[in-house]
């Protein structure tokens, strides 16, 4: 698929060149934040990745950067245990954020606490924050531990988009289904932007847009 194909319609088309050539661009890993202390200076515009593990954040990020090896993926949940900075742009234009997950039950309870502080102290201090993407696994839509994410992020009025992802899994007639209910549910939301993005980072679907999406937040 080539990085055009998929656009939104009504998608500003010089944003979306914008888009592509940033993302194809001079991107580089700038440090592994294990506490907010070790945060880089908010100079810059930052997106960040949420979701619970396992649901495809690290992939996404290599997807739109089109770079396999920039943030690390795994089969097991839990690999992503810092929020990680890459800079975009050279000179740098903003900041992706890819974050631990939530909803791990697995992990020891002192670590999934650790996780749970960082990830909810960054989204409700962090000024420079443009937007927040919170992923959705295509064949699950929305669950509790994702409702009470959502929920602290409209108190904290921090702005998110909802992405489904591992599109590829799911048949199309039930992903229609899936986008249509997630979009419903994302309009009761305050601080949710109401079109959720429909993606699979193995497939290259909604790559294009999301990356038009991203650069929009990051303008606006
Ligand atoms: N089929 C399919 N598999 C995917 C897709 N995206 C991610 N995966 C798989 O899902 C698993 C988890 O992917 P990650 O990107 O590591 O997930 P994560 O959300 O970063 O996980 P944590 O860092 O543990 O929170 C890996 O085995 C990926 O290969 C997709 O679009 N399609
Ligand atoms: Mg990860």
């Amino acid at each position: 698929m080539s990085d055009r194909d998929d656009l939104a319609p009504g998608a500003d088309p010089e944003r979306a060149e914008r888009a592509r050539k940033l993302f194809s661009g001079p991107i580089n890993f700038l440090k592994s934040a294990p506490a907010l202390q070790h945060l880089p200076n908010p100079t810059m515009p930052e997106i960040a990745f949420a979701g619970r593990s396992n649901v495809g954040k690290s992939s996404l990020l290599n997807a739109l950067t089109n770079r396999n090896g920039l943030a690390r993926t795994s089969v097991t949940p839990g690999r992503t245990q810092e929020l990680n900075y890459f800079d975009v742009g050279e000179p740098l234009v903003f900041r992706l954020v890819d974050m631990p997950g939530y909803g791990f039950a697995k992990a020891p309870k002192d670590v999934v606490k650790k996780w749970r502080f960082l990830v909810n102290d960054y989204l409700r201090g962090r000024q420079v924050l443009k937007r927040t993407l919170v992923l959705i696994d295509s064949r699950h839509g929305l669950k509790d531990v994702d409702r009470e994410f959502l929920e602290m992020l409209d108190t904290a009025a921090v702005s998110y988009r909802i992405v489904l992802t591992k599109a590829d899994k799911v048949k199309a007639s039930d992903l229609a289904a899936i986008h249509a209910a997630t979009e419903a549910e994302a309009r009761k939301h305050p601080a949710a932007h109401p079109e959720v993005i429909v993606t699979s980072s193995e497939k290259g679907l909604g790559i294009a847009e999301l990356r038009t999406a991203v650069l929009e937040a990051v303008e606006v």
